[in-house]
């Protein structure tokens, strides 16, 4: 995107904002996406984009990211995005039905997720926000513990220890710190292993954000930023978050910046692959900006058909993650009717088992938000576990009262 042509975008937005506040309150699509690009980055967008596979599915070839997988790695890129769909589709229909509080949908974020996400070894260090399904999934963290605290029963659900996969951050952008510290850690460890901080396109706009790339490239940190720009946030669009493409804000704080095609995970794979390389061997960071679109509400309590159109939505549909990943493999006989069946039907599998778990999932122990606050006792967190012990015993004396006795 040129700077030109964000101001172009930026006026073209601007005339229409006017009607924004007006048609927000009825129910009728707001008019604001309608001057708003169509989705497509326009050529200059377009010549950037490190891409390895087009929306039609062909393969073409980059002069900086190649890649070469055998037909097993390819199916197993196309499992972990379809079952990663399956899951998420499962924890928005939960939240429908109340079973959770909320859900953060990655819904057309597959390729950006699974393609990064196994680009990471075992001994990297993984830095989520909230929406990094696909990730926790190529980490080995078992779905279901995803969604404990989506259901508001735990708070995070799983060791980070186990998988190196943090706990998720709601706070947007401050996990971009915690990665820099981390990764500042492992270099004076001397390991070669590498960090990955995932964030949005609204938590760039974050100090936190800013902060850690002027401490990552001054202490040549083995860190990864890999920026999802899925166009919102919320409902400020990109435009409002910056002058420049994503990307190119690396280059002012001194380390590289790339923009990869988001929704293609072949490349995705490889600009991620290379970026970690890059770390590990004592490179400093590097900047992903990884184009691509949230095809679904913000969480399950947005509503984004009240700031952004339909057209927006279907020429994003048209560079599906999954759909152009399919056609490469079928075009190629890398996968058969039997092998997509089979798919189809641990999906289903998956599902259930989504399902089961989130409904038997105990009540939480309500004293256990005084636990892991400090690492030792603090007279504080004593003071006040003690003030909420007292608070929850005056609901059952209320009982009993109730009860006549
Ligand atoms: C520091 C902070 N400010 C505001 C919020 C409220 N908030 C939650 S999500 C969000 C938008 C995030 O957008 P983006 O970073 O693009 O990520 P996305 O949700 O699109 O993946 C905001 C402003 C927050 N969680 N943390």
């Amino acid at each position: 995107m040129t700077v030109e042509g964000t101001a172009q975008r930026k006026n073209a937005r601007g005339s229409s904002k006017r009607t924004t506040a007006k048609k927000a309150t009825s129910a009728k699509k707001a008019s604001p996406a309608k001057a708003r690009n169509s989705g497509r980055p326009d050529q200059a967008e377009q010549d950037q984009l490190v891409q390895l596979l087009t929306p039609e599915g062909k393969r073409v070839e980059h002069p900086d990211y190649s890649i070469d997988l055998s037909a097993e790695e390819l199916r197993g890129l196309y499992r972990d995005m379809v079952l990663t769909r399956k899951f998420d589709a499962e924890a928005t229909t939960l939240q429908r039905q109340g079973e959770l509080g909320l859900w953060a949908s990655l819904l057309g974020q597959e390729a950006a997720q699974i393609g990064s996400g196994r680009a990471l070894r075992d001994d990297d260090y993984v830095f989520p926000t909230y929406r990094e399904h696909g990730v926790a999934w190529c980490r080995g963290v078992d779905p279901t513990n995803l969604l404990g605290m989506f259901r508001g029963v735990n708070h995070g659900g799983w060791d980070p220890n186990t998988n190196n996969f943090h706990l998720y951050t709601i706070v947007i952008g401050s996990q971009t710190l915690h990665a820099t510290g981390y990764a500042m850690g492992v270099q004076k460890d001397g390991a070669d292993s590498a960090v990955i901080a995932y964030f949005g396109d609204g938590a760039s706009s974050q100090g936190d954000v800013a902060e850690s790339f002027t401490f990552s490239a001054v202490y040549n940190a083995p860190v990864v930023f890999f920026c999802q720009n899925n166009q919102w946030a919320i409902s400020e669009p990109t435009e409002k978050q910056t002058r420049v493409p994503l990307y190119q804000r690396a280059r002012g704080f001194g380390f590289p910046g790339v923009r990869v095609d988001g929704n293609d995970v072949l490349a995705c794979l490889a600009v991620t692959k290379a970026a970690l390389e890059r770390a590990r061997t004592g490179q400093g960071p590097m900047l992903i900006e990884a184009f691509t679109y949230r095809m679904g509400a913000h969480t399950t309590s947005d509503d984004p058909t009240k700031y952004r159109a339909d057209e927006e939505r279907a020429a994003w549909e048209a560079k599906d993650p999954i759909l152009r990943l399919r056609t490469y493999l079928e075009a190629e006989g890398i996968v058969d009717e039997a092998y997509l069946a089979s798919i189809d039907e641990e999906s289903e599998a998956l599902g259930k088992r989504v399902r089961d778990a989130v409904r038997a999932m105990p009540d939480p122990d309500t004293m256990a938000i005084f636990e892991n606050v400090y690492a030792d006792g603090h007279a504080l967190v004593d003071e006040e576990r003690a003030q909420f012990a007292a608070y929850q015993a005056s609901f059952a004396d209320a009982d009993l009262v109730a009860e006549g006795n």
